[in-house]
């Protein structure tokens, strides 16, 4: 029996290249900021997890480390729990979201010793997987050509449906993506319309969703719903909260999805209560790891809501561990979301490792999360994220750096 203790915790914010994707409260800047946090046990084994950007904020690492190590790492629940607490102490004022934001990398990397540790792969500690792959969507945004004071980038400009068509085809070509998400709540909702009848028109057959992250009043709800509804696979937070949600559901029989208005298990009951929620986009980044978000998968059968899964800037430990979820998660219908192929240029997990084929990404199958992580990339990254100086993301910031008048307060149109 080898010792499976944790004898050392590392938490690395990083920053890497991003491009100017537009959204409902502004605009991509130049970096985004994730965590890292890398494990090491008794035993020799190093694991590896991603979180989200101040996950483990530097107030709260020297404490969260004396939470971790010593204990085993097979006890997730009791090192989550420690976890918790110690956010708690050094942040009086966090909520449930901050504590489980901090427990999710940990809890993945745990995850990651466990399967290095046992020889079997994340996917089967969590019960195992019921497919080989994980489909993914293409993730469409509008976007600028390239960052303030900077050239145009490799992917263009997509400010209109032409845009977003020609971006549509370059990601499909490349990932053989089968379902296509827009990103809207940026132009008025004619133009977003539009786009998405060009791309119903250029991808016929193909799964096409819209997400304008609650930009949207009731009426245009209604008029969007009414006018290209039949073209969706689901509507995603066309407006804010739970209820209203719930009275865009019982007016129009649209499937909507979230993930904004049930994100934390209290709003479970209300969420079901209201019919605000057919399918809900999990994110274990959120949610306080890989195993909750299992549960959830089971909560969400329970009610008849379906599952697929949220994402936000990231990179491949993450999508690693997606996937691993995804794959045992036997509810899991609908393509997953993911920023990767976004990101991907600054991966610290080495090129050809992960790949999405005809639109999925092969469940890894080596030990643990089935990835390696390229160390001097991670310093690399933590450089960037030091010389940078931000911590936190600001779109609206960067917005209005060309519209001092921006006004991120939704709804917008
Ligand atoms: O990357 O701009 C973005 C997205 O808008 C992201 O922040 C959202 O959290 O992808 C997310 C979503 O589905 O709402
Ligand atoms: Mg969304």
């Amino acid at each position: 029996m080898t010792d499976h203790r944790i004898i050392d915790l590392t938490i690395t914010p990083i920053a890497f290249s991003d491009p100017p994707l537009l959204n409902s409260t502004g605009v991509h800047e130049p970096l985004a900021l994730r965590t890292i946090v890398q494990l090491e046990l008794a035993n020799g084994v190093h694991a590896v997890g991603e979180g989200r950007a101040g996950a483990i904020g530097a107030d709260a690492g020297a404490a969260v480390r004396d939470a971790v190590i010593g204990q085993d790492v097979f006890a997730t629940t009791r090192i989550g729990a420690a976890v918790a607490d110690a956010i708690r102490t050094v942040q009086p004022g966090a909520g449930r979201h901050a504590q489980l934001s901090a427990v999710a990398p940990i809890e993945v990397a745990c995850l990651d010793a466990q399967g290095r540790t046992a020889g079997v792969p994340v996917s089967d500690l969590l019960g195992g997987a019921v497919r080989d792959s994980v489909p993914y969507s293409a993730y469409l945004f509008y976007k600028w050509a390239g960052h303030l004071d900077a050239e145009a980038d490799a992917w263009g400009e997509a400010l209109d449906p032409d845009g977003i068509v020609r971006q549509a085809e370059r990601l499909v070509d490349e990932y053989g993506f089968g379902s296509l998400k827009l990103k809207a709540g940026v132009f008025e909702p004619d133009v977003e319309m539009d786009t998405i009848r060009a791309l119903a028109q250029e991808f016929p057959g193909l799964p096409l969703r819209i997400d304008p992250n609650g930009a949207w009043t009731h009426e245009t709800a209604l008029r969007v719903i009414a006018e290209i509804g039949d073209l969706l696979e689901y509507v995603e937070d066309p407006v804010l909260g739970i209820e209203p949600m719930g009275r865009i559901h019982a007016e129009t029989g649209a499937e909507l999805a979230t993930n904004m208005c049930l994100v934390e298990a209290e709003h479970v009951r209300p969420a079901s209560e209201h019919r605000a929620v057919q399918i809900l986009l999990t994110d274990h980044h959120y949610w306080g790891g890989l195993r909750v978000t299992k549960e959830l998968g089971a909560i969400c059968d329970a009610l008849g809501m379906g599952v697929s899964m949220h994402s936000n800037s990231h990179l491949g430990i993450s999508l690693a561990a997606m996937t691993h979820v995804a794959a045992a998660v036997p509810n899991l219908a609908y393509a997953c979301d993911t920023h990767w192929p976004w990101n991907r240029v600054d991966d610290i997990v080495p090129r050809g490792q992960l790949e999405i084929h005809d639109g999925s990404l092969t469940v890894p199958t080596r030990p643990g999360l089935g990835v390696d992580l390229d160390a001097d990339k991670v310093a690399e990254l933590h450089e960037r994220y030091v010389a940078s100086g931000r911590t936190r993301r600001d779109d609206t910031g960067y917005m209005r750096r060309v519209d001092p008048a921006y006004d991120p307060t939704l709804p917008r149109f």
